[in-house]
């Protein structure tokens, strides 16, 4: 059992140990079998990039001290960082892409169902990239601007359209270091091929490139993802959710939406109100059906619609093992293998529904955009048929859930700071300014379980964060995990420092703000921006008192998010470690040397406390630097303190 003086997951901890004593195995102890792991390999020192090797290098400097080609410690670390960026830009992007697909084909009218939703959002887009929209209907608006987005990905001239809504001086900066991102299929190209053997073998010039590579994702392919899937299914606002495992309820056809892209899921949702498809569930004996999502393609549906969530990242496995899910439908990224094999053990239907991602062993329904409707019955129907081979006697579901306020767009922070006619981050600004809010931090990412059963290092990260009047903005699976625990609620107000309370009561928001997935990190860059733009914060993002932050770390994205807001001038500490300590000349530059270059640097292997104190210091240095230090000093919540907040 956890110890009693941390926040637990009781929940979670009572469930792992149901299902071990039934003998069905779950991530953890999978990851317990790994261990010890690979010392090479954590490091960062191993290299399998040709066949001369692999070649392993000797962290501690004795023999050998390079690989077979003579690359060396530095060389072999930076070549990984930057395939870990490269890979983590491209599933970001190549989500980015089909929603540019999609809005093609929405345009032409070749994709019934989907409509344009947000057209003022189109509108602004389409001026962003240089299209005339004067006199344009909506569907030829559309067409052009989803055409133009595709260029995006493999224009041969020019850079990324999207980098231009950055502050001036941070483009001036990016140019400086050669850094301004082309096409983003280009980048990743060519981040392969100079990460190859015998090609690029200087550290700096590897990570430079990493630095381009991952602007390409967050001014590039994740901004396009946000911005066009907004203008499809609607900019979030806000709206009431619910997140945890007892959204799942015993008596209804149970689906889950699993992955990253809501192109189907806003279809299974919509399916699942189709009078007939409702009638057919309850001609099995289910009173209705219940869609409820894991991980990013959850916190998609969430920020939209409301629509419930079961769990994030780490739950997905024991979403199934409450008994009663019927199908778990996924599509892309951060779906367990696992979760196959586990299904099978219950009645639980394994969908997959992309032509990049399946699943040896699960059910294959393949989603077409032409036909997104048809295929989402489809998919419903598979858990209709499912429901009635349910074993009541299996079902077994927490009956924990808490409501959140979710939805917390750029614009919809614009438009609760500033009302429907003065919609402005001025009063964000002027709080900032005299003290009220210290700063904002970003808390963003995955969960994963290198952190011990039971243990909540995002709730420990968020609770200090608020208590020391620093404004929280989250997105991924830390916003859910924060969102089980009730941080999304207006009353966690209540663990909020007296300034930062006095704003949220104001404005009537929570100390904690969804934004969105993990491309919505996109969202965050426009939002202090935004924050710039307004004035009196400096003429930067590097100059504003903000800092980012992902404590549990796992999928190779979560590396390219914290790379684009270091080289958009952001300060971001990581949580775990990163792959990088075999060269202590990486090290050096991601955590020191990088600021000189772009004002923002790395910091990682923090415990949750030493992170938000790293983040408060780091605000604190830039509120002095700007001459509005008036803040008292840090409060330190020491556990005894924590325990007695109301959350
Ligand atoms: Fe070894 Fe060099 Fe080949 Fe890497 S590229 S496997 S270090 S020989
Ligand atoms: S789902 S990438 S575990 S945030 Fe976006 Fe969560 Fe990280 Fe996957």
């Amino acid at each position: 059992m956890a110890d009693e003086k941390r926040p637990s997951d009781t929940m979670s901890l009572a469930m792992l140990e149901d299902m071990a004593s039934c003998g069905l195995e779950t991530t953890w102890d999978r990851y317990e079998q790994q261990l010890p792991m690979c010392g090479f390999g954590k490091s960062g020192l191993c290299c399998r990039h040709c066949n001369m090797g692999p070649c392993q290098v000797n962290p501690f400097g004795g023999e050998p001290k390079t690989g077979v080609c003579g690359a060396d410690a530095d060389t072999i670390v930076a070549r990984g960082f930057l395939r870990t960026i490269a890979a983590g830009t491209s599933a970001h992007s190549d989500h980015g892409r089909a929603v540019c697909e999609l809005v093609v084909a929405a345009a032409k009218g070749e994709a019934p169902g989907y409509q344009i939703k947000d057209e003022k959002k189109l509108r602004f887009i389409a001026k962003v990239m240089g299209i005339e929209a004067e006199g344009k209907s909506k569907e030829d608006l559309a067409l052009a601007v989803g055409e133009k987005a595709l260029g995006e990905f493999g224009k041969p001239h020019g850079t990324q359209l999207m980098a231009t809504r950055a502050p001036r001086p941070r483009q001036e900066i990016w140019k400086t270091l050669g850094v301004t991102p082309r096409a983003i299929d280009r980048e990743v190209v060519e981040a392969m091929h100079r990460t190859g053997m015998g090609v690029d073998q200087d550290y700096h010039s590897l990570l430079l490139h990493g630095q381009r590579v991952a602007l390409a994702d967050g001014w590039g392919g994740s901004m396009l993802a946000t911005e066009l899937q907004d203008i499809l299914f609607g900019t979030p606002q806000a709206v009431l959710g619910e997140i945890n495992l007892g959204v799942l309820k015993a008596d209804k056809v149970n689906v889950i939406v699993h992955g990253h892209e809501p192109i189907l899921s806003e279809m299974v949702a919509l399916a699942s109100q189709d009078p007939e498809i409702i009638k057919e569930a309850e001609a099995v004996g289910a009173k209705g059906i219940v869609v409820a999502g894991i991980c990013c393609t959850a916190n998609e549906l969430l920020v939209r619609h409301g629509i419930p969530v079961a769990g994030h990242m780490k739950m997905q496995e024991l979403a199934i093992a409450t008994g009663a899910v019927d199908a778990m439908v996924v599509d892309v990224q951060c779906i367990m293998q696992g979760d196959v094999a586990l299904a099978a053990k219950f009645h639980t239907r394994c969908i997959t529904t992309s032509p990049k991602a399946r699943i040896r062993g699960a059910t294959h329904i393949e989603f077409e955009e032409h036909h997104a409707l048809d295929t989402a019955k489809k998919i419903i129907r598979e858990a209709i048929a499912a429901f009635p081979k349910r074993d009541a006697a299996r079902v077994k579901i927490p009956q924990e859930s808490q409501p959140a306020v979710v939805g917390f767009s750029h614009e919809f922070i614009n438009y609760m700071l500033g009302g429907r006619f003065r919609a402005s981050y001025r009063p964000l600004n002027e709080n900032i300014i005299n003290g009220r809010i210290r700063g904002v931090a970003g808390v963003v990412g995955c969960t994963q379980p290198k952190v011990a059963k039971g243990e909540q290092p995002y709730l420990e990260l968020v609770k200090e964060l608020v208590a020391n009047d620093v404004l929280v903005v989250e997105t991924g699976c830390a916003a859910l995990e924060c969102g089980r625990a009730g941080f999304l609620q207006p009353e966690f107000q209540d663990a909020a420092g007296p300034g930062l309370r006095e704003v949220c009561e104001a404005v009537g928001i929570p100390p904690v703000l969804h934004a969105g997935s993990c491309v919505d990190n996109s969202r965050i860059l426009i939002a202090c921006t935004e924050m710039v733009h307004e004035g009196g914060l400096g003429d930067d993002i590097s100059r504003l008192p903000v800092a980012g932050a992902c404590f549990e770390w796992m999928n190779e994205k979560a590396i390219a998010i914290g790379q684009y807001f270091v080289s958009s001038g952001a300060f971001v500490a990581f949580g775990i470690t990163l792959p990088v300590y075999g060269s202590p000349n990486v090290v050096k530059y991601l955590t020191q040397d990088i600021e000189a270059e772009t004002g923002g640097k790395w910091a990682f292997g923090l415990s949750a406390s030493g992170m938000a104190a790293a983040m408060i210091d780091h605000i604190n240095a830039k509120r002095a630097a700007l001459g509005i230090n008036k803040q008292g000093e840090r409060v330190l919540y020491d556990m005894e303190a924590r325990r007695q907040l109301k959350f």
